[in-house]
């Protein structure tokens, strides 16, 4: 294994933890594939310009709104953290069958490297690769990881894993496997989310396996508390796209003039997430200016939520074919884990 082919243009370095009594021994590969920053004043005129306006969820993750996030996943409403971390505890082991010990293990937008503690002493792989955007987050997690799995080694990528990348190491004599939990999957549109797939079955190869978690089709009410909640943090979440646009765009978005809204849309079986303005405005975002009629809406987020069958439908189409799923219950499951295989 190479940390550094030639051909990916990434920097690789190995890089020892700041000395803290207890991961004097952690080490962390580390290869930079230097992600294109998103152009957020464009992205943001087009989407301002549209008749039903849009903002991309992409940038709800600045330092505050991940700060947001993992307050969400700890509130009573939102199930799916949880109920998912839980599927990974009690079936953790038949999970690391699948998945064969000894493989290289990519996990795609690892953020705090939480869920794969659970699954890493059941899994036991040889290579883990955490890879994500946010260079610091990466490497704080990867290298704490590092320190409590000594023997573990671990290749952090700085990457965006919505859009195509090579894995950086030139590693052939372990089984690829990649884990992408949370439902992250149902933040793409279902003919994105298939792409997705497909590029992650590139990575993979032949015979590679991914283990995916996938947010249900249940109950409204169910659906529709988790991004609704009483303490008002989801809220607070959708309007920090605002503060974030003020700050770094120069706009001048009034927090007040706008309220949250989410709703599960049948038809498309998806949570949509709004901003509704409360009132006849107008706003100026880098110079351009932006007018809202009253109850006028951004659209902010789409979380798609599968049935069982219709997840493996959307797999099969992306070349993938189920190999087994695991859910917190029989009856009126709300979350699902499944291991697909690498068809091509
Ligand atoms: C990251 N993603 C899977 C979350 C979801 O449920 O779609 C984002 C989120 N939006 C509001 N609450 C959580």
């Amino acid at each position: 294994m190479r940390d550094q082919p030639a051909s990916t243009g990434s920097s690789s370095e190995t890089c020892t933890p700041q000395t803290r009594a207890d991961d004097i021994t952690a080490k962390v590969h580390f290869h930079d594939l230097h992600p294109t920053p998103a152009d957020m004043r464009a992205d943001v005129h087009q989407g301002l310009a549209l008749a039903q306006k849009r903002l991309s969820p992409k940038y709800f993750y600045d330092a505050h709104g991940s700060h947001l996030f993992d307050a969400i996943c700890e509130l009573p409403e939102y199930y799916p953290t949880r109920t998912e971390i839980d599927i990974l505890r009690r079936h953790g082991a038949e999970m690391a069958e699948r998945l064969g010990c000894d493989a290289l293990l990519v996990e795609l937008g690892s953020g705090s490297s939480l869920k794969i503690r659970v699954l890493l002493e059941a899994l036991r792989p040889a290579v883990y690769m955490p890879v994500d955007i946010s260079k610091d987050h990466l490497l704080q997690s990867a290298e704490a990881l590092a320190a409590t799995f000594p023997s573990l080694q671990v290749h952090a990528v700085c990457a965006d894993y919505s859009v195509p990348f090579t894995l950086p190491v030139d590693d052939h004599e372990h089984p690829r496997a990649a884990f992408f939990p949370g439902s992250s999957v149902g933040n793409f549109e279902p003919p994105d989310a298939e792409r997705f797939l497909r590029r992650i079955g590139d990575l993979l190869g032949s015979g590679g396996r991914l283990l995916v978690g996938v947010d249900l089709v249940k109950d409204v009410q169910v659906l529709e508390a988790a991004y609704n909640d009483a303490d008002g943090v989801t809220a607070d979440f959708n309007l920090n796209l605002l503060a974030r646009i003020n700050r770094e765009l120069d706009a001048d978005f009034d927090l007040t003039g706008f309220r949250h809204s989410a709703w599960f849309n049948p038809e498309s079986s998806r949570i949509e997430m709004h901003l509704v303005s409360a009132r006849e405005q107008k706003v100026s975002v880098a110079g351009r200016n932006f007018a809202f009629r009253k109850g006028e809406s951004m659209h902010t987020e789409c979380s798609y939520k599968y049935s069982i069958e219709g997840f493996h439908r959307l797999a099969r189409r992306a070349g993938f074919e189920p190999e087994q799923v695991w859910t917190d219950s029989d009856q009126a499951p709300l979350f699902s884990v499944h291991c697909l295989v690498w068809r091509g």
